[in-house]
């Protein structure tokens, strides 16, 4: 009998449409020509291969799973496979697909007008507009109820004062979508890059995510007209329902990150010979090699359980919490093993675990940190809220 695929272990690519396959190799093959070979040196110069754009855009990644509008609506299991093969070459790049599609994209999508969706989403989808989602405040991005960020009507028009922090894609956005207090409750708002106040800074020093673009939104009596409020943003639920989407591609997204520090360690400690032997040999090291496999075998079912329970309409909140907290825990510590496993090699950005590793930090904080899903499923198994 032929060998496991290490990869795909339990034969997960099987229970995949012909559909999805074909998706997954297009843009394995776009990441490899496009990506591969640029993202160390992007994410050493801190900065987002802006260039990428353009390709995946004709992948169809932008507004993957969206219908109407120009948008590729292929599906949301084809959105999965998309964020898997993307987050296998950097979580930035899964991130900006993430911030376009599944955050401002969507919040037109579902709660903007006609006009607005006309307007905004073919562009988008065609990467020829950039997108960014402002929810997070300074002072606690856990708990968006507690935003500070507001807007005042002022006859036919709005007025946004406040400030959003960790914005990716800020800098690089034509269109900010701002969730803002009002006197009504909670409401979205198209802020156009170049409208008067408005201003975006981008963050520097970071030590993780460094190919993706993040900033603080400044809002300084930003004028908007009533058109460009969502008019089916009402109340939190609406931003909250932005995250349901995206937390779901990242579910898939962290697979792909941890499959390719796998596929680095395993790759390294066959070739490496220490002690007479290669290192794989040992007991420890392929001990510590299953551990990564059975994790992403297991994130691999759970990610694709998910896109089916999406695909029939059924997926509920606290299941999405469950599947973005386990794998991206699974992809961090998969990360950190295999980096380990390289040696001091591992340190530097030759190998990508050390990168995927710093990546990661953000991304088991941001859409929720994973104590904010711990406690998801808690009040879903306890019904007590104890955030
Ligand atoms: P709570 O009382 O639970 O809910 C308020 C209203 O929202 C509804 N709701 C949801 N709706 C849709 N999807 C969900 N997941 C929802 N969760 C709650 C809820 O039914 C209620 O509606 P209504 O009509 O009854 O008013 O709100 P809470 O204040 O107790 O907070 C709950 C908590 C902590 C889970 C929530 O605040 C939360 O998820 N906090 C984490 C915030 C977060 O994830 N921020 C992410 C910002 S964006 C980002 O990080 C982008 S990174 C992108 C990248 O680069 O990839
Ligand atoms: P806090 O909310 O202050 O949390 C601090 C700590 O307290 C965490 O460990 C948390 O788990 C813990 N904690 C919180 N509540 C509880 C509780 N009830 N019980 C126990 N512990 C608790 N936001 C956007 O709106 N748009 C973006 O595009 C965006 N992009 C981002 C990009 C990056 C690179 C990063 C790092 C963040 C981004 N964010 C974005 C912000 C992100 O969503 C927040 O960082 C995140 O929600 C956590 O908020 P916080 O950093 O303020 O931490």
């Amino acid at each position: 009998m032929n060998p496991l695929d290490p990869n795909d272990f339990l034969d997960v690519r099987s229970l995949l449409g012909q559909h999805e396959l074909e998706l997954a190799q297009r843009a394995r093959r776009v990441m490899d020509e496009q990506a591969r070979p640029v993202i160390a040196r992007a994410f050493d110069e801190h900065r987002f291969p802006r260039e990428l754009v353009p390709g995946l855009a004709a992948l169809g990644a932008l507004g993957c799973n969206l219908e109407g509008y120009g948008c590729p609506g292929l599906g949301h299991t084809a959105y999965g496979v998309i964020c898997q093969e993307l987050e296998a070459v950097d979580s930035a790049i899964r991130s900006f697909v993430s911030v376009q599609t599944s955050l401002a994209m969507y919040s037109i999508h579902a709660y903007g007008s006609e006009e607005q969706k006309q307007r905004w989403l073919p562009p988008m989808a065609g990467g020829e507009a950039v997108g960014c989602f402002g929810l997070s405040e300074r002072h606690g991005g856990s708990d968006p109820a507690a935003m500070r960020t507001t807007a005042k009507r002022h006859g036919d028009d709005w007025v946004l004062d406040g400030s959003k922090m960790w914005i990716t894609n800020g800098s690089l956005a034509e269109l900010a979508v701002v969730y803002a207090r009002t006197e009504q409750g909670i409401r979205g708002f198209l802020v156009e890059r170049g409208t008067p106040g408005y201003g975006a800074r981008t963050l520097e020093r970071k030590y993780s995510l460094r190919a993706s673009s993040t900033a603080e939104l400044t809002l300084e009596g930003v004028r908007v007209p009533e058109a460009a409020r969502l008019p089916g943003a009402e109340g939190l639920g609406a931003p909250l329902g932005c995250l349901n989407q995206a937390r779901y591609g990242i579910a898939w997204g962290a697979v792909g990150a941890a499959l390719d520090c796998f596929g680095t360690a395993l790759e390294f400690t066959r070739g490496r010979k220490l002690f007479g032997r290669p290192l794989a040999h040992t007991q420890t090291v392929q001990r510590r090699l299953a551990e990564m496999a059975r994790r992403i075998a297991t994130g691999q079912l759970l990610a694709l359980r998910l896109g089916q329970l999406k695909d029939a309409g059924r997926l509920r909140p606290a299941q999405v919490s469950l599947a973005k907290w386990n794998n991206v825990r699974m992809a961090l510590d998969v990360a950190r093993d295999a980096r380990d496993l390289l040696g001091a090699g591992g340190i530097n950005l030759d190998h990508s675990p050390l990168r995927h590793a710093m990546n990661l930090e953000s991304v088991i904080t941001y859409e929720g940190t994973e104590t904010v899903h711990e406690l998801v499923v808690g009040r879903e198994l306890t019904g007590f809220s104890a955030f």
